[in-house]
């Protein structure tokens, strides 16, 4: 599932290109921490294909979006974060202030959190 543009940041941490420290990866997505972590589990989970965002997500990328999730569910274990809980945030657009238009979920986790988030 090879689809990516060299301009784009995560792009290049899929290539290789630019170094992460990678939690998971397996054919379809990828998962490492974030390089300005808000709590003390912070990773971003991406595919590999680029999608800018959620709201660029296909019918045909169904099987990918659930290949982040899971991608998710197995990260929150091998941190150690599945039993204390943990979120997973897409923002998307401006609103909610996304940086990097490569579709990612930020998993967070390991601390307590407050809500709502604003
Ligand atoms: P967002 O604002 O939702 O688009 O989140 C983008 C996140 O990406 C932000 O929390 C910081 C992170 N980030 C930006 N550049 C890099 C990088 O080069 N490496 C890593 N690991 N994370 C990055």
């Amino acid at each position: 599932m090879s689809f990516t543009i060299p301009e784009c940041l995560f792009c290049r941490i899929v290539g290789g290109e630019i170094p992460a420290d990678i939690i998971y990866s397996d054919e379809h997505v990828i998962a490492f921490r974030d390089i300005e972590p808000v709590a003390d589990h912070h990773i971003l989970i991406i595919p590999k294909k680029h999608i800018a965002s959620l709201s660029h997500l296909a019918e045909e990328d169904m099987t990918i979006a659930g290949h982040i999730m899971l991608a998710a569910r197995k990260v929150a274990e091998k941190v150690g974060i599945a039993e204390s809980g943990y979120r997973l945030v897409f923002n998307t657009g401006p609103d909610s202030l996304q940086s990097v238009f490569h579709i990612h979920g930020h998993l967070i986790g390991g601390q307590k959190m407050g809500w709502p988030p604003f």
